[in-house]
């Protein structure tokens, strides 16, 4: 492996970048999660963490990558010790705090030092008059939000969003609430997120989810990691690549950037690798694609494979439909094309074709680089192409894995957080409680701005999340919030969407996983499904925050009884007796979701239960009954092209990215200033890391502090002040900086093309003095 060109080479006097050359996790991951314990002085934290991942344990909120299907003792990470430990953290955001701050005051701080300010420890109404959040009771407060919801002229006139760490048990209760009061506007962070590969999977292979399990890595032969960075992700990923490699699968990888975790990774976990400091080398290839260029590589691989005629015959002519046709198109593109496209060299993508074809069992595994750009579902049906050329679904050691984000996000789908729910999961409501659900699509995140911007969405409910700092053009999003009649936030933690508040602007504290949930008929668990189907039960032990924090399935099924008094359905039971919900889901699942038998008694098992894939047993669920090869030409007409075309050849690509001390848009402060280790950046996430060709071309300087003007497709001014430029080792016009900070600059015109997805990887930008 060449030396690691992630980060900026050079040093400055004034930015502290520390080239990192050392495997990923290692010591420095050791050191990173005695910080997270001792930083926070949390001694519930260090509690929790044995129970982390394991049977009857805490789902770690961190991450939805699958627990070990072993008895592994520790099974945890760096990072989710940084989450427990900041849920699990001494600082309280009390009334006194609020008294004391007002909100246009909290609006001039940082994402950090808001969440520094603590956990919420009583519900809050925000009282114009003070400018503040004041306490009231929780009676008051859901009185005060059933009546705005009830006071609407239409039930589309509110939102119901959720961010996918809510459990199951309040998922249903809050889709349910949702549908009787009779819309199916529920955004989610998965709009934001792996809405792509959903879509393509499912009209692809009949089912939107990995069809890989965590067993499946101890006989795959090649790993295909495209667009994610595990070692600041998800880090218990490279326990499972590290151990692949060493019984001699390979890895190769797709990445514009050199992620030093794909790279090289030491097992915190393994004292020889912690002394021996080599760590294992992971990746056996590095393709640096462009941004957005995977498409085009994903073509010239399969054009490869197809050329030298290395396909799995007998298993596209019994379980595949469009091979023809793919074949066609594969052959039509021409090499230069694809070259230009990709950003990689016809011998590179040759070289990967003959990984692909060295190899009896391969599984592809991607994140948020292919599911954040325009060409999406394309490009994530071009790679289901490329796995269906070789036989590559549904067997051991083979398979489709989108490496979910949030810890519960696919759970939350399972259990009919969607803005367009199946025919068949709304009949399950039918049939239990009685009403007739729209049918209607509602609003998804994107449309969720939309109708905030154009006032005809007129209440914002949150179970979670930050909605306005994750999604696109955040001040017009923010200030839209602040025109509602109505906001309700459900949350743990302080946050610049909750500073923005309607006419009735409630905050609404509730206990987090790692907290014990006590209702009349005892201690409850939750359940949660990770990225491989495995629903699994989750118990927190730890003392709430605050007395007067409510769980969320409480604090949903609560708001529920005060908008639907009449509906008829027992939302006491639903809110406290979980073992009730999970029969009520159960029930309701029936016909809709196939898995679901017994819930409470299979929730019970030692690891939980396995949620059937069809396509992971080669039955497809498609359109014609058979996995589909969905042929599709390289576009001409993409967003870069539109916007050179409108603002000249010196807009440049911005990919927003996350930094190894963040989860989504809760920033944390390491009290040494680290920022984004692997990267080597330190004490700042004002940066953007440019080519220096690029550079050049545009007449900077490594160092140099710019104003980053988005080349806007829709006239409206986005800027962000005071970005320093880093040179790095990148070729052509990608550039890359930190979300939140950078996402003011995307406009929501620009989405993944089908599913919406903001195309978070392909920002439009100019550079300005
Ligand atoms: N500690 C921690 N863990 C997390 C999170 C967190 O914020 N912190 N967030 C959680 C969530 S919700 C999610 S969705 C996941 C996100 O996990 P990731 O997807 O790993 O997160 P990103 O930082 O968005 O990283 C995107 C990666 O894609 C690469 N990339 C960008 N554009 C392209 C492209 O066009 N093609 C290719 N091939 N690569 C590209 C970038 O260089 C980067 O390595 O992590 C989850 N886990
Ligand atoms: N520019 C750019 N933007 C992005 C992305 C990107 O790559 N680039 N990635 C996108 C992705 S993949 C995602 S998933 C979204 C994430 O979007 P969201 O899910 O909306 O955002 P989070 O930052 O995860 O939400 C953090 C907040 O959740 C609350 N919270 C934490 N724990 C709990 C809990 O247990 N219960 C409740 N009720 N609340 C809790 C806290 O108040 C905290 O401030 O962001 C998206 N935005
Ligand atoms: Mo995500």
């Amino acid at each position: 492996m060449t030396a690691p060109e992630t980060a900026p080479t050079a040093m400055t006097k004034t930015i502290p970048f520390r080239p990192y050359d050392k495997p990923a996790g290692g010591l420095g991951s050791l050191h990173g999660t005695a910080k997270a314990l001792l930083g926070n002085g949390s001694y519930p934290a260090l509690a929790t963490l044995p129970r982390l991942n394991q049977p009857q344990g805490v789902d770690c909120p961190g991450c939805a990558y699958p627990d070990s299907p072993d008895s592994k003792s520790v099974d945890f990470c760096e990072q989710g010790a940084w989450a427990i430990a900041h849920e699990g953290g001494k600082a309280r955001a009390t009334p006194a705090f609020f008294a004391a701050n007002t909100v246009t005051a909290l609006r001039a701080k940082d994402h950090w030092e808001l969440e520094a300010a603590g956990r919420l420890t009583a519900p809050m109404l925000y009282d114009a008059g003070s400018d503040t959040y004041r306490e009231i009771g929780w009676d008051t407060a859901f009185a005060l939000a059933g009546a705005a919801l009830r006071a609407l002229d239409d039930p589309d006139r509110a939102v119901f969003y959720t961010s996918g760490r809510t459990s199951n048990e309040a998922a249903f209760a809050y889709g349910l609430l949702a549908r009787a009061f009779g819309t199916n506007n529920l955004p989610d962070s998965s709009n934001l997120c792996h809405e792509s590969s959903g879509m393509a999977l499912t009209e692809s292979i009949g089912v939107g989810k990995s069809t890989v399990t965590r067993a499946d890595f101890a006989d795959t032969q090649l790993i295909m990691s495209f667009g994610h960075n595990p070692g600041s992700n998800h880090p218990r990923m490279l326990g499972d690549l590290r151990e692949a490699k060493r019984r001699g699968c390979r890895i190769i990888i797709f990445n514009p950037l050199r992620e030093r975790g794909l790279e090289a990774f030491a097992d915190p976990q393994s004292p020889g690798e912690l002394l021996g400091g080599a760590g294992t080398q992971l990746a056996d290839a590095y393709y640096q694609v462009r941004v957005g260029g995977d498409l085009a590589a994903i073509t010239g691989i399969a054009k490869a494979v197809l050329e030298r005629g290395a396909v799995d015959a007998p298993f596209i002519a019994a379980h595949t439909d469009g091979f023809d046709a793919f074949r066609e198109l594969a052959a039509g593109q021409a090499w230069p094309e694809i070259e230009q496209a990709s950003g990689l060299s016809r011998a590179q993508l040759e070289e990967a074709a003959g990984f692909y074809i060295d190899s009896p069992a391969t599984i592809a595994a991607w994140c948020m680089g292919l599911t954040q750009n325009e060409f999406a579902i394309e490009t994530i049906q071009s790679l289901v192409n490329l796995m269906l050329l070789r036989g590559n679904v549904g067997k051991p050691g083979a398979g489709l894995m989108p490496v979910r984000g949030h810890s519960n996000v696919q759970g939350d789908r399972t259990m009919g957080i969607t803005n367009r729910p199946k025919p068949a999961w709304l009949a399950g409501l039918q049939r239990v409680f009685g009403f007739v659900p729209a049918a209607k699509p509602g609003l998804d995140a994107i449309g969720t701005i939309h109708g905030l911007v154009d006032g005809t969405v007129e209440a914002f409910v949150a179970l979670g999340g930050n909605f306005a700092v994750a999604a696109p053009d955040t001040p017009r999003v923010l200030e839209a919030l602040s025109r509602t009649k109505l906001t309700v936030h459900v949350a743990t933690k302080l946050n610049r969407t909750h500073l923005y508040p309607g006419q009735t602007g409630l905050l609404l504290p509730c206990i987090g996983r790692t907290e014990l949930d006590v209702q009349p008929s005892g201690p409850q668990f939750v359940s949660v499904e990770d990225t491989a189907s495995m629903v699994h039960a989750s118990m927190g032990r730890n003392r709430p925050a605050s007395e007067l924090l409510r769980s969320e399935p409480f604090i949903v099924s609560r708001l529920a009884q005060h908008v639907l008094p009449d509906m008829g359905i027992d939302w006491h039971t639903i809110g406290t007796d979980y073992d009730a919900t999970r029969a009520l889901i159960e029930r309701v699942a029936e016909g809709a979701v196939e898995g679901f038998a017994d819930y409470n008694e299979r929730i019970r098992a030692e690891k939980g239960f396995h949620l059937p894939n069809g396509a992971g047993r080669r039955e497809w669920a498609t359109a014609v009954r058979k996995a589909r090869f969905i042929a599709h030409p390289l576009p001409a007409d993409t967003i870069m092209a539109r916007a050179r075309a409108r603002h000249g050849d010196r807009v440049l690509c911005l990919a927003t990215i996350r930094a190894h001390r963040q989860y989504n848009t809760t920033v944390y402060r390491d009290p040494k200033g680290e920022v984004d280790r692997y990267r080597g950046v330190h004490g700042t996430r004002h940066v953007l890391f440019v080519g220096r060709a690029a550079l050049a071309r545009l007449g900077f300087a490594d160092g140099d502090v710019v104003r980053v003007r988005a080349a806007s497709p829709d006239g409206i001014e986005r800027h962000v002040d005071g970005i320093r430029l880093a040179a790095a080792a990148l070729d052509g016009d990608d550039v890359f900086g930190y979300f939140p900070e950078l996402t003011p600059l995307l406009s929501p015109a620009l989405v993944a093309r089908g599913s919406n997805t903001p195309a978070f990887k392909q920002i439009p930008v100019l550079i300005e003095r």
